[in-house]
């Protein structure tokens, strides 16, 4: 058998999709709008909070298209958190408008085909624990390495796979500081083996890396992609405006 590849995991992560009951949501007072939007900023800045202490992140987005209306990322140290993160905010009045349109559970993963990294290096720990950049734009979607016929990259030597993740990361580093990628495994936890979450300041960005990673070996033989989910950041300040009715 091919030797697996070691990995580095670092905080487990929740991407949380909902989609807005707006009708819901127009029907209540404005009161109970104003009691929704308090406790929601409350549990941020409880979030914001364990970000500052270095114990987790999180980010929010507006998903753009049908798929669903917002994307909240969590990072923590454990599943468990994960878990509670979940149960608190179903339990806030503002989840009563919100209908669960997706999720996916994963853990950031560094895989060492390069020579191996210490976890206690300050820069990998910055990749294992990041703190989620607030960049404008994101996209999250999950893939698999194909396991098909000629094509199966669990058949590949170790040799062969880190010759083409190294010729991938030549790419990926072409769009240093236009992109930043999150990987996450999800071997075990969720429906598919990666979770790619990619920030960008230019949205445009997002389709060209994408698109240029397509020419790589390794994503054009290998790659199957699931849906893909974008969006826009919403930052605790503009709350209120997107949920003005
Ligand atoms: O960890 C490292 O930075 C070393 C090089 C590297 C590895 C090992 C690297 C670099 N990646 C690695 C592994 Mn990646 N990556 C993706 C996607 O859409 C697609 O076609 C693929 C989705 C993007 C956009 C991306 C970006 N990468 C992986 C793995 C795990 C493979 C395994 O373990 O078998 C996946 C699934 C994956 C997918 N990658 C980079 C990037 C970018 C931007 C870089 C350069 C990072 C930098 O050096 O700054």
């Amino acid at each position: 058998a091919a030797e697996a590849v070691k990995t580095l995991d670092g905080w487990y992560c929740l991407h949380d999709m909902r989609t807005m009951d707006w009708t819901s949501w127009k029907k209540v007072s404005n009161e109970e709008r104003l009691e929704a939007i308090e406790e929601f900023k409350e549990l941020l800045t409880k979030w914001e909070a364990v970000e500052e202490a270095e114990k987790g992140s999180h980010a929010l987005y507006k998903i753009v298209g049908q798929k669903a209306d917002l994307m909240f990322m969590f990072l923590r140290p454990t599943m468990d958190e994960l878990s509670d993160i979940e149960t608190a905010f179903n339990k806030t009045k503002f989840a009563e408008f919100l209908i669960p349109a997706h999720s996916y559970v994963s853990v950031v993963e560094l895989s060492q085909y390069s020579g191996n990294s210490s976890a206690e290096d300050p820069k990998t720990r910055e990749r294992l624990y990041p703190i989620l950049p607030k960049w404008d734009y994101v996209s999250f979607y999950p893939m698999d390495k194909r396991r098909e016929g000629e094509e199966n990259w669990y058949s590949l030597s170790f040799k062969e796979r880190a010759k083409l993740l190294y010729e991938h990361s030549k790419t990926g580093r072409k769009y240093a500081g236009e992109v930043k990628q999150i990987i996450t495994g999800s071997f075990g936890f969720d429906d598919w083996e990666w979770g790619v979450t990619l920030f960008a300041h230019d949205v445009l960005q997002l389709k060209k890396i994408v698109y240029e990673m397509r020419f790589d070996e390794v994503s054009a033989l290998y790659g199957e992609f699931g849906a893909f989910f974008v969006g826009n950041h919403l930052p605790k300040a503009n709350i209120d405006t997107y949920l003005h009715v």
